[in-house]
């Protein structure tokens, strides 16, 4: 990455977080809701001193509108592309599904954490051209349906097109998705104008302002023009779309949905006041309780629900910080970016504050490790591809192996998930959610000769941040992570990956199907 070819320094806090409109349905009764969203190019200011960048969003803004729904909501969706012919980032065209066979620019939408049928959740090969002038091998339908079972819970919407999946998501294409209950709103959290998402996201620019996505890996691929890179570390971070913003609050509490949109970067998060936030939600949906806590780490495609309470601390500005290395957890110096985003507490207090941090939430049932009628102990691995780059794969398999996961509907399974690597990978698996049962460290130069796991210690628990359900996991190197899960409600083809995106989109994912 030449240092003439991007923006090095951009100022910090010098334009206010923007929140996402909500999305407006075209039509809606008592029987369901039905939307149309179409991903466009257009041009938006990410940074006071940048000029504008080119990027693509649904409905043409990034991050895409807020879609808000109820439990039991029947929403429909008509997902369209109307975007250029040519993409906007460097495709490699020998990444899965990425050949010059198919169109260059292909999109699919998957909502993150939805329980849909195989058909509504954007599986990577049922993509679709501009105008659907060409679709994949597994496209069926043009509106997605979600019926949404679930509690209520911060889910986000994200592309999911093979092999260009990463390319799609740095572009813009991102939303989040929400979904609220009655039940929800008797907890009396801060809600409507004190209730907001915080969309991630780290990007780099070039000084026209526009996105600057890498052609190669620090040593460049011989022979070959545009090559994936191992993972992605933009040098800005954007919250919602904006270059380091600030939000100014009343002295009173707000709850902040957070999303980890980024490609590779995870986050650690605390505020450098050094008060607690109070978790009450994970990945899909609120917590039995609360927690306080300085700090969060999300993976990519992690939520957190949190709430800050900025109640007696007018005047005060307080920095939402970071020190999570890049790539995680060993870090390369140079990645790290300590700084999200600032609030000053400036505005006078509208109305006395009468939200409250509940004692109890939801009472959430554990899956039993003895209904478990599978156990699957599947490795994270690293190979080398034949151009000698390095590349991420799940149980030594790469997208186009047989399909080997196939867990009965309505059977509980326990997977292990066995990190041979040295990175922490996100682990997402589509249509379900799961608990965390624990992690142990293994001796991993064993298990590669003699494929053994000889456990190190005892089991450890999962974190305080990571009880609760979730979609997405972070499988440490030399541990061995352990999460239980219940397939079902529907059968068909899913899949389950690794949520770094360089890592997806580059063989680090499977297709999975539930059975009868
Ligand atoms: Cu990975």
């Amino acid at each position: 990455m030449s240092e003439t070819t991007i923006v090095s320094s951009l100022t910090k806090f010098v334009d206010a977080l923007p929140i996402p409109p909500k999305l407006e349905p075209v039509k809606k009764d008592n029987t369901y809701t039905y939307y149309e969203v179409t991903m466009k190019e257009t041009k938006q200011s990410l940074h006071r001193d940048l000029p504008s960048t080119t990027v693509w969003g649904y409905e043409g803004i990034f991050p895409g509108p807020t879609i808000e729904v109820d439990c039991g909501e029947k929403v429909f969706i008509k997902w369209m592309n109307a975007l250029p012919k040519r993409h906007l980032l460097p495709v490699d065209f020998t990444v899965h599904g990425a050949h010059k066979d198919v169109p260059e620019v292909r999109t699919v939408v998957h909502v993150h954490g939805a329980v849909v049928e195989p058909d509504s959740d954007g599986y990577p090969d049922s993509w679709f051209s501009a105008n659907f002038e060409q679709v994949g091998p597994t496209f069926t339908q043009k509106i997605y349906r979600y019926d949404n079972y679930m509690n209520s819970c911060t889910l986000w919407y994200h592309d999911h097109a093979l092999g260009i999946t990463r390319l799609n998501i740095y572009a813009g294409l991102a939303g989040m998705y929400i979904v609220r209950s009655d039940f929800e709103r008797s907890l009396k959290l801060p809600s409507s104008a004190y209730d907001f998402p915080l969309i991630i996201q780290d990007r780099s620019f070039r000084p026209d302002g526009s996105l600057y996505y890498p052609t190669q890996p620090d040593e460049p691929v011989s022979g070959l023009k545009t090559s994936v890179v191992p993972e992605f570390f933009g040098n800005t971070i954007l919250v919602n779309g904006k270059v380091w913003p600030y939000l100014v609050v009343e002295p009173r509490k707000y709850r902040f949905r957070v999303v980890n949109a980024s490609n590779s970067r995870f986050y650690r998060i605390k505020l450098d006041s050094g008060q607690l936030m109070y978790q009450i939600g994970t990945d899909r949906g609120l917590m039995d309780r609360p927690i306080g806590i300085r700090s969060i780490t999300l993976a990519p495609a992690e939520r957190a629900d949190l709430i800050i309470d900025f109640t007696n601390l007018e005047g005060e500005s307080i920095i939402m910080t970071n020190d999570a290395p890049a790539p995680f957890p060993k870090g390369d110096k140079g990645n790290e970016i300590v700084e999200v985003m600032k609030f000053f507490v400036e505005l006078p207090l509208r109305h006395i504050d009468t939200s409250v941090i509940p004692a109890y939430m939801e009472n959430l049932s554990r899956l039993r490790t003895h209904d478990a009628t599978k156990k699957r102990f599947l490795t994270l691995d690293h190979t080398m591809d034949r151009f000698g780059r390095e590349m991420m794969l799940l149980d030594n398999k790469d997208w186009d192996a047989p399909i080997s996961e196939k867990p009965v509907l309505g059977s509980t399974e326990i997977w292990y998930l066995v990190n041979t690597t040295e990175d922490t990978h996100p682990i997402h698996i589509h249509l379900v959610d799961f608990q965390i049962l624990g992690r142990r460290e293994y001796d991993v130069e064993r298990f590669n000769r003699e494929r053994v796991i000889e456990y190190r210690g005892d089991p450890f628990p999962p974190e305080p941040q990571e009880c609760g359900r979730k979609d997405t996991v972070r499988a440490n190197p030399g541990e061995v992570t352990k999460i239980i899960m219940k397939f079902g409600p529907f059968t068909g083809l899913y899949v389950w990956h690794c949520h770094m995106l360089e890592h997806e989109d580059y063989e680090m994912m499977r297709p999975y199907m539930v059975i009868k």
